[in-house]
């Protein structure tokens, strides 16, 4: 595992750990853990003390100075954000998909660069080695992605081709017992510091095909993107591909086409849409309690009805979309949850995040836009959220494409 300088400051202590005292609640306003089951509830509790403990202190630093926490890989290993409900033999946590969505939701209460990091190695990196990867290749990498010894990338979008991934370039060509793989993949997560990547390529027939790239083939670079102002404590780079010899033994055996790796974004996606409801519910228990405990004329900032109308219609929207979540849960949980099911989650939960903590900010004046309050950096995350993993104007038309039969992309 790569971990650069100032990460070991960070764990070492010598980087200042932030004194903000984390008061969080979660709210509930429709009795909705009712719903929930014991061993949820439980996975929720963990994974919430774990953020206020491993998170909340360092993570305004870690996104003030562009540094990604990559020690906490081990951590969020051990309380199982890597691929909830995969399988406990293939390094999963062996839960349902509405454990998997609490999860997401409490890691993105704390960060939304932390909820990509599990994101990303659970649901681009594992879920397809387990789903399309051969048995050699499921035992070989996924324990160790699952105990966070190795990090894991995912490159299906290239410098060209972001929103339509079925033009790229990026390419494969057969040399006895190898391929030869040439091109670009851009704005990877991870990529810097990752030991593997999974990439999606066009072999000779023009087919989609997905391959394991180890760090340290030559002829594979991983540059770092500088200059984010939106997820900052998680690291963004490329992936270069120079005439890479890539054993067939890593590349997928059976999966061909787009299908592949849309399927991987359908179970990442479907972690944004609970994750993007934590990053809502941090920002109005802020907004909540700021605005009973901030006086102006005299009063609470709480009692001006215009206070109220800001707060109201968040746990408004928060409650929907909880309830939105849950039902896409269940059916996730039968196998029937739909892509365009997911992205009508998917953009509904990133609208209402960003919505609500441009709100969050204005109750907290002149406060909001400092880091003493975690608002402005939520809100500089969603802004990568609302376009990663599809665009909020691709999940509208996947939605349109889904009640119209027709194809509004082209
Ligand atoms: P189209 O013809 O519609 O579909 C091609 C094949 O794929 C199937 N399919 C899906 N399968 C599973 N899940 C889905 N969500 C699927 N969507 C489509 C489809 O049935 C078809 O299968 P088959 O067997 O018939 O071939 O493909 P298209 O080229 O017209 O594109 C459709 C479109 C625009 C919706 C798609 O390309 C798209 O979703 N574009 C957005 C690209 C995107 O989301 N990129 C994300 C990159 S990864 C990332 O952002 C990670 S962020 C990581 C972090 O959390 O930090
Ligand atoms: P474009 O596709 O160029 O879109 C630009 C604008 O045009 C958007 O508003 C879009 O909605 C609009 N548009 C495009 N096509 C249409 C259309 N048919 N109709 C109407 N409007 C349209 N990718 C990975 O593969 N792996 C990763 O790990 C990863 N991590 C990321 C991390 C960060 C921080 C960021 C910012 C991005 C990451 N991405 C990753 C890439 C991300 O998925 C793409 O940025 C996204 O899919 C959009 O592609 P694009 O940026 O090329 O925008």
């Amino acid at each position: 595992m790569y971990v650069d300088s100032d990460v070991k400051g960070i764990m070492n202590g010598t980087i200042h750990r932030r004194a903000r005292e984390d008061r969080y609640q979660g709210h509930d306003y429709y009795n909705i853990d009712d719903l929930l089951t014991d061993d949820h509830l439980m996975a929720r509790d963990a994974v919430r003390a774990w953020v206020k403990q491993e998170v909340t202190p360092i993570i305004e630093d870690c996104s003030e100075q562009a540094k990604c926490p990559t020690h906490l890989y081990k951590g969020l290993a051990e309380i199982g954000a890597f691929g909830p409900s995969l399988p406990v033999e293939y390094g999963g946590g062996g839960m349902d998909e509405i454990a998997y969505g609490i999860i997401m939701q409490e890691l993105e209460r704390g960060d939304s660069g932390i909820r990509s990091m599990a994101s990303v190695q659970g649901s681009l990196v594992m879920y397809p080695i387990y789903k399309f990867g051969s048995e050699e290749q499921r035992k070989r990498f996924l324990p160790k992605l699952g105990s966070g010894e190795y990090i894991g990338c995912f490159g299906l979008t290239e410098p060209d081709h972001g929103s339509d991934p079925s033009s790229m370039i990026t390419n494969i060509k057969e040399d006895g017992d190898h391929y030869i793989l040439n091109g670009a993949k851009m704005w990877i997560t991870n990529s810097p510091v990752a030991d593997i990547a999974v990439v999606w390529a066009k072999d000779e027939e023009g087919k989609i095909r997905g391959l394991i790239v180890e760090r340290g083939m030559e002829g594979f670079s991983t540059p770092e993107i500088h200059g984010k102002l939106s997820l900052r404590a998680s690291i963004t780079g490329e992936l270069v591909f120079e005439d890479v010899r890539v054993p067939k033994a890593n590349v997928f055996p059976d999966i061909r086409g787009l299908r592949g790796p849309l399927s991987c974004l359908s179970k990442a996606r479907y972690g944004i849409a609970w994750g993007t409801i934590g990053a809502a519910l941090d920002c109005y228990d802020s907004a909540l309690r700021y605005s009973m405990e901030r006086e102006q004329f005299g009063k609470p900032i709480a009692q001006f009805q215009l206070t109220q109308k800001k707060l109201a219609e968040m746990i408004t929207e928060i409650t929907k979309a909880q309830l939105l979540v849950w039902r896409l849960g269940t059916l996730a949980n039968k196998g029937k949850a739909t892509p365009a099911q997911i992205s009508m989650a998917k953009r509904n939960s990133c609208e209402i995040a960003l919505k609500i903590a441009r709100e969050a900010r204005q109750i907290h004046g002149g406060m909001g836009i400092t880091n003493e309050y975690p608002i402005m950096r939520h809100m500089m995350n969603l802004e990568t959220v609302l376009t990663y993993e599809g665009t909020h104007d691709i999940h509208l038309l996947i939605t349109g494409m889904d009640v119209t039969g027709l194809n509004g992309f082209k």
